[in-house]
């Protein structure tokens, strides 16, 4: 038997995209591999696959025996970082590592990472559209849902790996040769346990950079730019505004590298503020990468955005709904509304810790709030005395009880602030959940006449 783990005896913990991904991998590579999980074993979509590679599945929750004889732990993301079984492998003084540990162990090729609390999805896509309109074979990876071990083992040239906060917390030796913080807003604070956490986690996207590396920082965003100041590696800055000398920026809805020289990358039209800013921070990575800007409009050009980031899903008498559902902090849900008017908002699920309070603060753009999930109290206690507001007991509900709040040429708008993990398996589902409750509310308005 070959591989980098020949001899390793790895318990993963978590059977989903990250955690089946990781022991499927460890299993290639030589390793002995056991997979734990919370939920019962009837439950686990991947179990068969995984047995079926020799791999030994336990459900239905953790237990300590499960790290009996065991050399190394692979966490899942979503595992919080006071879960028991973590409290077990470190008590026996078992290293852990997160998703991003494993990926960097096994990486032959440059890194490119992007983190931050909203954008960095979109990020990721542009720079790595760009690096392969400059001729380079790129992946995006990470976060985004092609798991990073899985990636480093494809024979790619250069990996965009798109890093959260829970999977950097765990990656001690990652060490990409661009970083980009895009932006920094409270969120995951229950996961994290304190917004220090969380910038904390935030900051090891640069925490091994060192000479000829670089490290992207937003100019315009105090809170980012603080953290981005402590890098040890060159900071290039990208800003909405024009860019000072060694910078990335616009002149009008021109993008403009000052990095080397005075360069007319592209014209960006799209309005929405992250968008523009999202632009910015991958052709500032891409050029610091050494990729020619010509690549850059051409990158962008062909990037896909992906789903629910304020699609527009269906129009049911006059009204357009939108789906933002990837909106999952109150961050990006600010963003989303100040990108419309005449709105009724959906929002709430699960808020993570994060007060949802600063969402009144847009009251003025709306004409309604349908609160729902488990914060739906709270969105409801929020708005109640500034819009008419309800509260839902499904998507579909909302997207019923929203109709019934809308004006004709304004918007029902889904951007939950909040997690989706209370009512569904992940934000998509929500998003395409409330998009076929929306069809179904035109279909039915159609049948009605
Ligand atoms: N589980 C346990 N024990 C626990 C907790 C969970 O066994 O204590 C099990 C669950 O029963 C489940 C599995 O772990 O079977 C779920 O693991 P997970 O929550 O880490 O989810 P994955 O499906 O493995 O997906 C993870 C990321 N999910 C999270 O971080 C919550 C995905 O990001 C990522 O695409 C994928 O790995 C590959 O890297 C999603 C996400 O929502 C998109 N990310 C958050 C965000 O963007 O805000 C951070």
């Amino acid at each position: 038997m070959t591989g980098a783990f020949v001899g390793e005896r790895v318990v993963v913990i978590g059977a989903e995209t990250a955690g089946a991904a990781a022991a499927l991998v460890l299993a290639d590579e030589g390793a002995d591999v056991s997979v734990s999980d919370a939920r019962a074993l009837s439950e686990l979509a991947r179990a068969a696959e995984l047995t079926a590679r020799g791999i030994t599945v336990h459900g239905g929750g953790h237990d300590p025996s499960h790290l009996d004889g065991a050399t190394l732990v692979v966490t899942s993301p979503g595992v919080a970082p006071e879960a028991p079984v973590l409290t077990w492998a470190a008590e026996r003084g078992i290293p852990v590592w997160g998703e991003l540990e494993l990926g960097a162990r096994l990486c032959r090729v440059p890194c490119l990472a992007v983190t931050g609390t909203n954008g960095k999805t979109t990020a990721t896509g542009m720079l790595a559209a760009i690096l392969r309109a400059g001729g380079l074979d790129a992946i995006a990876c990470g976060n985004i849902g092609h798991p990073f071990p899985v990636a480093a083992r494809e024979g790619h040239e250069a990996l965009v790996v798109e890093a959260s906060s829970f999977q950097l917390r765990l990656a001690e030796t990652f060490h990409p040769e661009v970083s980009v913080l895009l932006n920094l807003a409270p969120d995951h604070l229950d996961h994290h346990g304190s917004m220090r956490a969380y910038a904390g986690a935030k900051r090891r996207v640069f925490a091994n950079q060192i000479d000829g590396d670089t490290h992207v920082g937003n100019a315009d965003d105090p809170a980012s730019s603080a953290i981005s100041r402590e890098a040890r590696c060159r900071v290039v800055w990208f800003r909405l505004d024009a860019p000072a000398a060694g910078e990335v920026g616009y002149r009008g809805t021109e993008l403009v590298s000052r990095i080397d020289g005075d360069v007319g990358l592209a014209h960006v039209e799209d309005p929405r503020p992250g968008y523009r800013a999202d632009a910015a921070a991958a052709a500032a990575a891409a050029i610091a990468f050494g990729v020619d800007p010509g690549a850059v409009r051409i990158g962008l050009a062909t990037y896909e955005p992906a789903r629910h980031r304020g699609e527009v899903v269906a129009e049911v008498r006059g009204v357009r709904f939108i789906d933002d559902s990837k909106a999952t902090n109150v961050h990006a849900a600010l963003a989303a509304l100040d990108a419309t008017r005449d709105a009724v908002l959906i929002a709430g699920g699960r808020a993570k810790g994060v007060d949802l309070s600063p969402l009144t603060s847009r009251a003025d753009r709306l004409v309604g709030v349908v609160a729902l999930g488990e914060s739906a109290a709270e969105v409801a206690g929020a708005f109640e005395d500034l819009v008419p507001t309800r509260v839902a007991g499904s998507i579909e509900d909302a997207a019923r009880l929203a109709l019934d709040l809308a004006i004709p040429g304004g918007v029902v708008l889904l951007a939950p602030a909040c997690a989706s993990w209370d009512m569904f398996r992940d934000y998509a589902e929500r998003g395409d959940r409330f998009a076929a409750a929306a069809r179904a509310l035109g279909a039915e308005v159609a049948t009605r006449g």
